[in-house]
């Protein structure tokens, strides 16, 4: 099933990689493992382009899985970079870069009165949900099928992402009790949600979303279904936790409330607000984050917490986000043309602003962990391996998003497009 292309190099690396790491990866929906073949090794990334170390170039619409939104190697960003970088790569002690950043955040999402910043979007999400039941004092939290928040323990429960690609929805190695906190509904289902606040009445500290899931194939919320949560956990005594680490400053500069109006109580960010450095946040209601120590009774820390680096690179991308908006609109319009070209191959289409999925399943929609289950997973492999053939990188699962960022021109999309008809009409 792999592709043709020489990747000797690549596979001379991955020979060696896969003794000294766990799969040959740092991160396991990197091993190729739902598409066959063995994952290339990048030597360089500009603009829409990546490069392997034996030469091949592709287009990438993986953006490293998010962060990419201007492209890579953005001038601007690499700039700040290299001058953060001469002046000390970590203190330990806080800077001005992380107050801005901060401002910048709460500037562009209002309801984020207070943030903290840490180095992951997995432990921006563990230490949000720790603040949410340190302020509630509940135990409980409601997670979604398909939605994923990162690996720390208690997230590992019908989670999306590599789980999905992987066919295992829970990990090992987590404590039955951990998960016996996680109550588990289904995305869109306002039902299932209201039974499990029946069944566990006073005990659910918050429920923790994708506000456009992203992490089982793209799915958006149906119309009313972020609507309901607000209302049901306002009414439960329950916070509301909008994990945007792929949606914030991806479906606009306000990220998910903006884009869908509905607001939330504590958010998450992470991949485009680091500008591709590792930098997460969390933050929200200024009497919930009032908890987090040294304020509150809430421990959280971080040896690289805010680090002046990554700091850099995140206030360079933010401002030339919010100094172009515009970008909003050309990334939304291009990646509307995409989906177009997939409906017009047969495939369910599921778009929000610039994120798409084009999953393989007979008819029908996708609109939860269950649909997308049902997808063609040979089918999307053989497709997955036609694409990079031709030099498009589209994320090696059926799971994942499809990313386009401001580097990726109108011509290079329509090349998009006519390599998805060419190959869905068989040629
Ligand atoms: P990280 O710990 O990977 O920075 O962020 C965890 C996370 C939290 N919340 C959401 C909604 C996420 O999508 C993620 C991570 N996204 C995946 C890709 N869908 C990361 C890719 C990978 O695991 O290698």
């Amino acid at each position: 099933m792999g592709v043709t292309m020489k990747l000797d190099k690549s596979d001379q690396l991955f020979e060696k990689a896969r003794k000294r790491i766990p799969g040959g990866v740092n991160s396991p929906v990197r091993a190729f493992g739902a598409v066959g073949g063995h994952p290339f090794f990048v030597e360089r990334a500009e603009g829409p382009w990546l490069y392997d170390v034996d030469g091949n170039r592709y287009l990438d619409y993986v953006c490293s899985w998010g962060p990419g939104i201007l492209g890579h190697a953005h001038p601007q960003v690499v700039e700040a970079v290299q001058r953060a970088c001469a002046g000390g790569l970590t203190f330990g002690a806080p800077t001005a870069g992380e107050v801005e950043l901060a401002e910048l955040i709460g500037a562009c999402v209002p309801d984020v009165e207070m943030v903290r910043l840490v180095s992951s979007g997995t432990e921006a999400v563990m230490s949000a949900v720790r603040v949410a039941r340190g302020f509630t004092g509940r135990e409980k939290i409601i997670k979604f099928a398909g939605n994923y928040h990162g690996h720390s323990d208690g997230l590992l429960v019908k989670a999306g992402s590599g789980l999905m690609t992987q066919s295992v929805p829970d990990s090992a190695g987590v404590p039955e009790g951990y998960a016996a906190s996680t109550l588990t509904g289904v995305y869109n289902d306002e039902a299932s949600v209201r039974a499990l606040f029946e069944e566990n009445c006073g005990q659910v500290a918050a429920v923790v979303v994708e506000p456009v899931a992203a992490n089982m194939g793209v799915v958006p919320p149906k119309p009313g279904f972020l609507e309901f949560l607000r209302c049901i956990t306002k009414e439960q005594g329950a916070l509301l936790l909008f994990d945007e680490v792929v949606t914030g400053f991806r479906l606009g500069l306000g990220g998910a409330s903006a884009y869908t109006g509905v607001h939330a109580d504590l958010y998450t960010f992470g991949k485009i607000v680091g500008g591709g450095m590792p930098l997460a946040a969390y933050g929200g209601r200024r009497d919930i984050m009032s908890c987090v120590a040294p304020l509150g009774a809430v421990y959280q820390a971080g040896t690289l917490s805010g680090n002046p680096v990554a700091v850099a690179a995140g206030i360079a991308t933010l401002k030339i986000l919010m100094d172009d908006p515009g970008i909003y609109e050309r990334i939304d319009g291009r990646a509307q043309t995409l989906a177009a070209a997939f409906q017009k191959a047969g495939l369910t289409v599921n778009r929000a602003g610039s994120l798409i999925s084009a999953f393989f399943v007979q008819d029908g929609k996708v609109e939860n962990y269950e649909d997308a289950c049902r997808c063609d997973r040979k089918a999307f492999a053989a497709y997955f391996n036609r694409m990079l053939e031709r030099g498009i990188y589209v994320a090696p699962s059926p799971f994942e998003a499809m990313f386009v960022s401001d580097a990726h021109s109108d011509e290079l999309i329509e090349e998009t497009c006519e390599a998805v008809a060419a190959y869905f009409s068989g040629i």
